[in-house]
């Protein structure tokens, strides 16, 4: 691809913006250079959001994860280190206000990435900007909100200093919404999404920071100090909805990060990198690709989901979890159903391949029952919604009942060939 972005340096790019008129939009061109790159295009992604607050460092943190990856993919044999020379560098912080930052930035580069049964998936980094902010609207900061809740499989709720209430009030809400959304795609172990890293800044308990597993404690401990029903809510619907929840308490970096604005790992407290080395290596070493229900999303794939997501926000000003789930739904449903017509192509194309003569007709005739009763079998053990694999099927027979018709003319031409 000879485009501007990818002949450029890599850098955070702007993937939805907030329009004035609190409308937002996703730009496509930007999304099919990113996540529709050959490189990367068929690859299994795993999505990593940041969100919180405004300048409570989200930013800054995300540059952390930024060199993990780009040192894995590069020197994925050698030991990641971070030492007095690295500059953590990428992301911007921001340092006032500034309307036109507002929304989602992902890093230009996807990052592929060899795991440890040798197959490779790619991981993409999402920003976002406005959320919670006293200036923006609260429908925009939830919208933002939700929509990096809805593309993550990792996803980072930034907070500082402590967890209280009111700071899970709009995880809360959203989670209530994720659940009734995703109900319906059935599959997987039934929860909604994958993982949630609850990052606390400027953490000050001693008791928690001296204990090595304090951050996973101190949120536990958090969400499960019941005084209030709506508290007790939050932490079931967290619990329900997040198949893993993770704690992590960072200390004050020092004054160099918080009063000045530093990028070298030698001006941020050592306990500080420590830890923010711990964080990044627990959440990306053993990351899973995002996931859609049961369905796998693939790079090539994001550009529509994050596209038809942000359609359906916008046209449902009071956020409707109904039509979110309607758009996730038929998403889902399209993947998987040209998942299989793909597998039932590449599979006919093998049985012809290297063929001089045509087969006879029923021969023909079974290895297209064969090749279809094995798909058919692979989709029914992974969805396990019946009426959304009633809708998969329905559409795989059309697809395939077509595709069988090229084959079958291609089969006459080879007999053809056989008879003169
Ligand atoms: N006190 C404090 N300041 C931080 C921390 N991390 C970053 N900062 C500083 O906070 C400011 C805002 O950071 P930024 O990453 O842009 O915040 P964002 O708006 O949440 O993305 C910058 O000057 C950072 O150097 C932290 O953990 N504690
Ligand atoms: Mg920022």
């Amino acid at each position: 691809m000879n485009s501007k972005l990818s002949t450029s340096e890599d850098r955070a790019v702007q993937i939805i913006k907030l329009e004035s008129n609190a409308e937002f939009r996703a730009k496509k061109s930007v999304l099919l250079e990113i996540y529709n790159d050959e490189r990367v295009a068929d690859l299994p992604l795993v999505v990593v959001c940041i969100a919180g607050a405004a300048r409570k460092g989200k930013s800054f943190i995300l540059n952390f994860f930024l060199d993990y990856l780009n040192h894995m993919e590069k020197h994925p044999t050698e030991t990641w280190v971070l030492n007095d020379n690295t500059k953590l560098t990428g992301f911007e912080f921001q340092e006032g206000e500034d309307p036109t930052t507002m929304g989602i930035w992902a890093w230009s580069h996807v990052f592929v990435i060899e795991q440890e049964n040798g197959r490779k998936i790619c991981f993409t980094l999402i920003d976002s900007q406005g959320t919670f902010d006293k200036n923006t609207g609260f429908k925009t900061c939830s919208t933002i909100f939700a929509l990096t809740c809805t593309f993550s499989s990792i996803m980072c709720f930034n907070v500082f200093t402590d967890l209280q209430e009111d700071k899970l009030s709009t995880l809360a809400v959203f989670v209530e919404h994720a659940k009734r959304i995703f109900d319906n795609l059935g599959g997987g172990s039934g929860k909604v999404f994958q993982d949630l890293a609850i990052i606390v800044r400027d953490f000050c308990h001693k008791k928690y920071l001296d204990d090595k597993n304090g951050g996973q404690k101190y949120v536990e401990n958090s969400l499960g100090i019941v005084k209030v029903d709506e508290l007790q809510s939050t932490r079931d619907g967290l619990n329900e909805s997040y198949e893993r929840l993770f704690g992590f308490i960072f200390p004050n970096p020092g004054k160099k990060v918080s009063m000045e604005k530093t990028t070298a790992v030698q001006d941020i407290d050592p306990e500080f990198v420590e830890r923010a080395k711990e964080m990044v290596e627990k959440l990306l070493s053993q990351a899973e690709a995002k996931s859609i229900g049961p369905t796998v999303l693939r790079s090539k794939n994001m550009t529509d989901y994050i596209l038809q997501n942000v359609k359906c926000f916008n046209e449902n000003q009071e956020f409707a979890p109904q039509a979110v789930q309607i758009v996730n739904r038929n998403l889902m449903i399209n993947l998987e159903v040209s998942r299989a017509v793909e597998t039932y192509n590449k599979n006919m194309d093998e049985a012809f391949l290297n063929r001089k003569t045509g087969f006879e007709e029923r021969t023909l005739d079974d290895i297209h029952n064969e090749t279809f009763a094995k798909i058919s079998q692979d989709v029914e053990n992974h969805i396990k919604n019946k009426e959304i694999l009633a809708e998969v099927m329905d559409k795989f027979g059309e697809h395939m009942t077509q595709s069988f018709f090229k084959y079958y003319e291609k089969n006459e031409l080879l007999v053809e060939v056989r008879v003169y």
